[in-house]
């Protein structure tokens, strides 16, 4: 009886096995070709060797990268050729809310929690100017995992209140990763705020969906408890102990529900750049009512799992999922460690408008008598 390998499975190379285990080989087939379904592209990539990357892409030109605060992600790249790509980032210590009533001193990277969302293309080389404003009480730096260098720039980039300093990189890998302060201590400057991710879009580009969005999940500790109100206090301790007061999506309870949900259409295509900073937590990351078609697990550059439920992001790591859209409603994001969601604050919207579709969910009657089901 012959080896049956997946990859044979998956590339359909002809196979020479005795009649006799043809039953036996067409079972084996059917669930290799459905466990390697969408994997050949990862598949072939990990039979790869591990390649020693050169800088060879002509630099042409340069750009100004745009900025925008997040849910929006800047728009995908067009140009097919690299160039020098200069991102202004500014450290900005301000007092903003964590939920109603409760306010928090954030650290941020451009006054926004999660940091500024930074697009660049595989090949460009990047100089990133990293100020820190004159009124900020620490020093600060980025570490960006995007970086193929010491300390992902953190050291080249301390900063002073009132300075700024400069460093270059090419961004050799694509894929979507964090980046976060890493001056001394290190947990505090991330619990506080800074933290965000820069996409590095391979070279081909990404596939044309109709929506993007940056979603960013992290913890908070505060002195006082979930909601209460007033000036919250970073607690050291709490941290220590991996105990957060908050766990929130975009730096706040309710920075993505009602006014601030997420919008799409029936028959939209869309993709989530989602990102853990932890300081602590892994992430299950879950949308209710909808299935994730496609899945960079861990925010590598290549779709590696279909059909997923529940995605694992590990803390200062990342994932791209992509879904479309079938019904009109509310989809609900979560982490599906649920205290979180429902306690802790890790909660999220995406408000779906458009015709009804009763072949894909229709509610025929509730067991509750009065209640219309949706
Ligand atoms: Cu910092």
């Amino acid at each position: 009886m012959p080896t049956i390998r997946l990859q044979n499975a998956t590339r359909r190379t002809p196979l020479r096995i005795a009649t006799t285990a043809l039953l036996a080989a067409g079972a084996l087939l059917a669930s290799a070709t459905i466990a390697g379904c969408g994997r050949n592209a990862s598949a072939a990539e990990s039979r790869s060797e591990v390649p020693i990357r050169k800088v060879t892409d002509e630099i042409r030109g340069e750009e100004v990268a745009k900025l925008v605060a997040p849910p929006a992600v800047p728009a995908p790249i067009t140009r097919d050729y690299a160039t020098k790509v200069i991102v202004n980032l500014e450290v900005v210590e301000k007092t903003m809310r964590l939920a109603d009533s409760v306010e928090y001193t954030m650290w941020t990277f451009g006054g926004q929690v999660p940091g500024t969302f930074i697009r660049v293309r595989e090949g460009d080389l990047v100089e990133l100017h990293l100020k820190n404003a004159a009124n900020s009480t620490m020093p600060h730096n980025i570490d960006l995992h995007a970086v193929t260098g010491p300390g992902g720039g953190a050291k080249s980039s301390l900063t002073l209140p009132g300075h700024e300093s400069v460093f270059t990189f090419t961004a050799l890998n694509p894929g979507l990763y964090v980046y976060h302060c890493a001056t001394s201590p290190v947990p505090m400057h991330m619990a506080n705020g800074m933290y965000g991710m820069i996409l590095v879009e391979p070279k081909g580009g990404l596939p044309k969906v109709d929506r993007e969005f940056y979603v960013m999940q992290s913890e908070f500790y505060t002195k006082g408890k979930y909601g209460e109100h007033g000036l919250q206090a970073f607690d050291m301790d709490k941290g220590i102990d991996e105990k957060p007061t908050y766990v929130v999506f975009n730096g706040a309870v309710g920075a993505l529900t009602g006014d601030h949900a997420l919008q799409a259409n029936v028959g939209e295509r869309v993709r989530i750049f989602f990102g853990d900073a932890g300081p602590n937590l892994v992430s299950s990351f879950h949308v209710i009512g909808e299935i994730f078609d496609n899945v960079y697990q861990e925010g590598g550059s290549v779709a590696t799992q279909h059909n997923v439920g529940t995605t694992l992001v590990p803390a200062g790591g990342s994932a791209i999922v992509e879904f479309g859209v079938e019904k009109p409603g509310d989809l609900i994001l979560v982490d599906h460690a649920i205290f979180r969601a429902f306690n802790k604050g890790t909660l999220g919207m995406i408000h779906v408008s458009g015709e009804d579709n009763p072949k894909v969910f229709a509610s025929v009657k509730t067991g509750v008598p009065g209640m219309k089901g949706e």
